[in-house]
């Protein structure tokens, strides 16, 4: 029997492939010199599709896919993927949930500490001989102890709150409803969050729902001088206004992730020395993005061989 064909529509690492490979027959999207043509060539036959994170799978795409199945997503985030649209034509979305949580908290806190103890900039000091020619360098932000409020206190944003509580923050958080579990004081909006905080970490999941979450009057109630981190997407937040915090200063440091446009990012978040950027890669260790890969796997595997689904997303 034909091995089913796969639609792989970013680079995954060989540790992936490899096996994939035994089971299916991999279109790689990404390596095609021609896109359409590639589509055109193996749409009729293509009944999975893994997506990313960061590249979805829209309806157009779908539509042309007349034998699809499932969408398998390497990441937690499905936002990308057109769920409605899967959702009506009855096809299962899978994602990675849980196995990235850890190291994206992790990340959130080494950009705010990168961000407000300016380890960036502190490197370079010692590395293009400032600190022989002019001493010490300037001062930095404290992390420890101050207020720190979570947008979305989902599963990541948790992780991060554990991780504060060990630098003695007082934490808060927003989302759509208090979360009776916790002990953290609760915020209806962004906006009531920020003017509480000194530190504002955005862990909210992307979508539709959130666009644009953290808007303007968010941003413009944080106290001067707040540190602002993103390791969600740069959708939940209002770019521009973000632009423009960073540039009045408003916002002393910043450590973002997420952009709305990735890879090809505003320019001008380059230009900010009290600004820390990561490319996309909260969950980019090794160990993580190997379980990733695994449990993307795992959900492929569970479906072509009719077994309920592992971490399936109800729609
Ligand atoms: C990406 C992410 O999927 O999990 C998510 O939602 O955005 C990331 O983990 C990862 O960068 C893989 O490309």
């Amino acid at each position: 029997m034909d091995k089913p064909k796969v639609l792989v529509m970013g680079i995954l690492p060989d540790w992936d492939l490899q096996p994939m490979a035994t089971d299916f027959d991999l279109c790689l999207l990404y390596e095609a010199a021609d896109e359409a043509a590639f589509l055109a060539e193996h749409a009729p036959e293509i009944r999975a599709i893994v997506t990313k994170g960061e590249i979805g799978a829209s309806a157009a795409l779908m539509d042309r896919l007349p034998r699809l199945e499932i969408v398998a997503c390497y990441g937690v985030g499905v936002d990308a993927i057109d769920r409605p649209y899967c959702a009506a034509r009855g096809l299962p979305v899978t994602n990675t949930p849980d196995v990235l949580t850890e190291d994206v908290a992790d990340l959130a806190l080494g950009l705010l500490l990168a961000a407000a103890r300016r380890i960036p900039a502190a490197d370079a000091w010692v590395r293009d001989g400032s600190w022989v020619a002019q001493g010490s360098m300037p001062l930095t932000s404290r992390v420890w102890g101050k207020r720190l409020g979570i947008v979305g206190l989902g599963r990541i944003g948790r992780a991060v709150a554990q991780r504060a509580e060990g630098f003695g923050m007082a934490i808060a958080y927003s989302g759509r409803t208090p979360q009776d579990d916790v002990p953290y004081g609760f915020h209806a909006t962004p906006a009531s969050l920020a003017a509480n905080v000194d530190i504002l970490v955005c862990c909210a999941m992307g979508g539709p729902t959130t666009q644009g979450l953290i808007d303007r009057a968010a941003l413009e109630a944080l106290p001067a001088g707040a540190i602002f981190v993103n390791v969600s997407r740069g959708s939940v937040v209002d770019e521009p206004a973000l632009l423009e915090a960073l540039r009045s200063r408003r916002i002393a440091a910043a450590g973002l992730d997420v952009f709305w446009n990735e890879p090809a990012i505003d320019p001008e978040f380059a230009t900010f020395p009290h600004v820390v950027l990561a490319p996309h890669a909260a969950s980019g260790t090794e160990e993580t993005r190997r379980a990733m890969g695994l449990l993307m796997r795992d959900n492929l595997a569970a479906h072509f061989a009719g077994r309920p689904l592992p971490t399936e997303i109800r729609p």
